[in-house]
């Protein structure tokens, strides 16, 4: 099987939530050269989405999304060691979390992970996380950056909660936002410092604010 053949079916592995090839799969796209980040990007990330999307058209169930995500984090496993094999540029402390009410981690453990992998000292809150809690660690750690997530409408609103108690109390960390129904737009008007798409727009990101004081 060629590597474009090999990239194809781990991605129909991960939509089917099929994990037992995974590992083999991701090894032996590693070996025939594809880099962990492309392996990522390219596919386990665009796999995740088309699993929303078969949610949305009312094709998957939460099991079978449970299963999806699952054979994703097996190939996250195998992936993680080389992320952290790396060239480190960027430095600098996140705060990282899903937002009050919010259980999606997906999107966030990914997100989290490419900062890591990009020389960020991460610090992960987890889901559900209020804002005082984002604000406290983020003053406990002297952090730099504050990286919220959410992915329901009803549980976006927690950002401009934290965007507003960070701003009362003075805290020097920028704030950036992502996630499904979070836009450009919305950040600017919660008063976000920048808005990230995907987990690599969110490292450029990162990095760019890290420069901005
Ligand atoms: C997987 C999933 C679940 C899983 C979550 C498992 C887990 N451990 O995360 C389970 C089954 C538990 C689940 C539960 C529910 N879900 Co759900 N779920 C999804 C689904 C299908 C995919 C999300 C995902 O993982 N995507 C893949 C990752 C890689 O992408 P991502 O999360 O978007 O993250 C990327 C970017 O957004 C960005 N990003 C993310 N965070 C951040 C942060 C920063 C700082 C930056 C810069 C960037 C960034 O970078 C990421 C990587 O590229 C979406 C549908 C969809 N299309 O998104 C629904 C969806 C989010 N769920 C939805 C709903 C309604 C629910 C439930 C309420 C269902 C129910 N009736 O019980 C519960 C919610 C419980 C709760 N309180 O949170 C709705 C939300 C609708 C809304 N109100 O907006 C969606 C949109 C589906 C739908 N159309 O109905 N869900």
């Amino acid at each position: 099987m060629n590597k474009g053949a090999k990239a194809s079916q781990l991605k129909t592995e991960i939509i089917k939530g099929k994990r037992k090839l995974v590992p083999d799969l991701v090894n032996e796209l590693l070996k025939s050269g594809m880099e962990a980040y492309d392996v990522i990007i390219q596919i386990c990330a665009p796999a995740m989405s088309e699993v929303g999307t078969l949610y949305q058209e009312g094709e998957y169930f939460v099991p079978e999304i449970l299963m999806s995500a699952k054979a994703f984090e097996a190939a996250m496993e195998i992936l993680r060691p080389y992320l952290a094999k790396m060239d480190k540029k960027a430095g600098g402390t996140v705060i990282i979390g899903v937002c009050a009410g919010d259980i999606h981690t997906i999107g966030k453990n990914l997100v989290a992970t490419m900062l890591e992998a990009a020389g960020f000292n991460i610090i992960d809150l987890g889901k559900d996380v209020p804002a005082i809690e984002f604000v406290k660690a983020a003053k406990d750690n002297d952090a730099d950056l504050i990286g919220v997530s959410a992915l329901m409408t009803t549980s976006m609103i927690g950002m401009k909660d934290v965007v507003d108690l960070a701003k009362a109390e003075g805290i020097k960390a920028k704030i950036m936002v992502g996630g499904g129904p979070v836009s450009e737009e919305y950040a600017k008007r919660i008063g976000a410092d920048g808005y990230g798409q995907d987990a690599k727009e969110a490292v450029d990101l990162a990095v760019r604010l890290m420069g901005v004081q």
